[in-house]
C-alpha cells in the first residue's frame, strides 16, 4: 500500500540547453516532464511511498516515463497503457537565461483520454495531490480529478490541490471557474498570487491585501491550510494557526521550472511525517531551492538524506 497518490499527465520534454535558442542541430536534452509525477518523483526520493496515476501511449515515450518513475521508487501500478493515443510531448526552449518558452504537443494524447475508471481504489492511502492541469486537458480528465478527490474525501485522505494555473490552455478565470467546485472537498491549497486570487473567484493581479481576502475565502471554505508560493520572494503558509512567512533560500537557480512541485513535495513529505506547519514551510522551502539548482524539471529534487545541505555556510562538503 502506498501514503501517497498522484493523478495527473505526464509528457515527454524535449528541452534545450539554458540560454540557447534552439535551431537545427541544437543540443537537446530528452527526458520527462508533468507536475504530479514530479510531486510523485520528489516524494519518492524522500522516502515516502507513493503510486502515480495516469495514461501514457504505447510508445518509447510512455515507456521511458514508466521506467524511470519506477525506477525512482514510483508505484507505477496505477498508469494505463493506451493503445490508442501517443504519450504527450513538450519542448522546452530555455530562450536566455532567465526567459523560458513552451510548446504542449499533448491534444488529445494519453493523458487527456483518462477517465473516471481509471481511479483506483484510493482506501489506504493517506493522502491524495491532484493539480489544476489535469481538468484543463479534456472533459474525461477532468471528470477523473472529481472522481478522484470525491474518492479520497470518502476515504477520509488529505485531500492537496496545487492551481498550476497554464495560460497555455485555458484562462486563470477558466480555472478558477472550473476548480472552485472541488473545494468542499480539499483540505490543502497550494498557489501563486494569481492563482489563489483566480480559485477565489477575485479579479487576478491584484495587491497584497488582496490576495490576503482570497487566502481568508478560501479557508472560510475546507481547506485548512493555504500555502502560498512566492517563488524567489520566498513562501507563506496561512491557516488557522495564523501565517508563517520564510524567505527562499539563497542559490544559483539555473532552471526555475519544477520549483514549484518539488516544494509542493517538501510540504506533502512533512505533512506524511506529521510535522507542525512551520517544518513543513522549511521542509518545502529547501525542497524547492534543490530544483531550481539543477537543470531539468525533477532531476534535482531532494532525497531525505541530503536535507539541510543547502542551508550550510560551507559549499565543498567533504
Ligand atoms: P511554481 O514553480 O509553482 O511557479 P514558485 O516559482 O513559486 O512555484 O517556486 C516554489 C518555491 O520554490 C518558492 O516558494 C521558493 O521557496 C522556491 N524557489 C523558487 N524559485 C527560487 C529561487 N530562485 N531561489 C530559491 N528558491 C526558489
Ligand atoms: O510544474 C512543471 C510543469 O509545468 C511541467 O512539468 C509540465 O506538467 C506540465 C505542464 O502541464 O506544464
Amino acid at each position: 500500500a502506498v501514503d501517497a497518490i498522484t493523478l495527473g499527465e505526464s509528457l515527454g520534454l524535449v528541452m534545450g540547453e539554458p540560454a540557447t535558442p534552439l535551431r537545427a542541430g541544437s543540443s537537446v536534452r530528452f527526458s520527462f516532464a508533468g507536475a504530479e509525477s514530479n510531486v510523485a518523483i520528489g516524494l519518492a526520493r524522500l522516502g515516502h511511498a507513493v503510486g502515480f496515476v495516469s495514461r501514457v501511449g504505447d510508445d518509447f515515450v510512455g515507456r521511458m516515463v514508466v521506467e524511470t518513475l519506477r525506477g525512482e521508487g514510483v508505484d507505477v501500478s496505477g498508469v494505463v497503457v493506451d493503445e490508442a493515443a501517443p504519450t504527450a510531448l513538450m519542448v522546452r526552449q530555455h530562450r536566455t537565461a532567465d526567459a523560458l518558452t513552451v510548446l504542449y504537443y499533448r491534444d488529445g494524447a494519453a493523458g487527456s483520454r483518462l477517465q473516471p475508471g481509471d481511479v483506483p481504489d484510493l482506501s489506504g492511502a493517506r493522502l491524495l495531490h491532484v493539480t489544476g492541469i489535469t481538468p484543463a486537458l479534456s472533459a474525461s480528465a477532468m471528470r477523473t480529478v472529481e472522481t478522484a478527490v470525491r474518492a479520497a474525501r470518502a476515504a477520509g485522505l488529505v485531500v492537496s490541490l496545487d492551481v498550476n494555473h497554464r495560460a497555455l490552455l485555458w484562462s486563470a478565470q477558466e480555472a478558477g471557474a472550473a476548480l472552485a467546485p472541488l473545494l468542499d472537498a480539499v483540505d490543502l491549497v497550494f498557489g501563486g498570487d494569481d492563482e489563489l486570487l483566480a480559485l477565489a473567484r477575485r479579479d487576478i493581479g491584484g495587491d497584497v491585501g488582496d490576495v490576503h481576502a482570497a487566502v481568508d475565502d478560501l479557508l472560510r471554505q475546507r481547506p485548512s491550510v493555504v500555502v502560498r508560493k512566492r517563488g524567489a520572494d520566498g513562501a507563506s503558509v496561512h491557516g488557522a494557526f495564523g501565517v508563517i512567512e520564510r524567505p527562499a533560500l539563497a542559490v544559483t537557480a539555473v532552471d526555475p521550472v519544477g520549483a514549484g512541485d518539488a516544494f509542493v513535495a517538501g510540504f506533502l513529505s512533512g505533512l506524511l511525517d506529521g510535522v507542525d506547519p512551520a517544518a513543513c514551510l522549511d521542509r518545502a522551502v529547501e525542497c524547492g531551492a534543490f530544483a531550481v539548482s539543477v537543470h531539468g524539471d525533477w532531476e534535482g529534487a531532494a532525497r531525505r538524506s541530503e536535507l539541510g545541505l543547502l542551508a550550510r555556510a560551507e559549499r565543498v562538503h567533504r
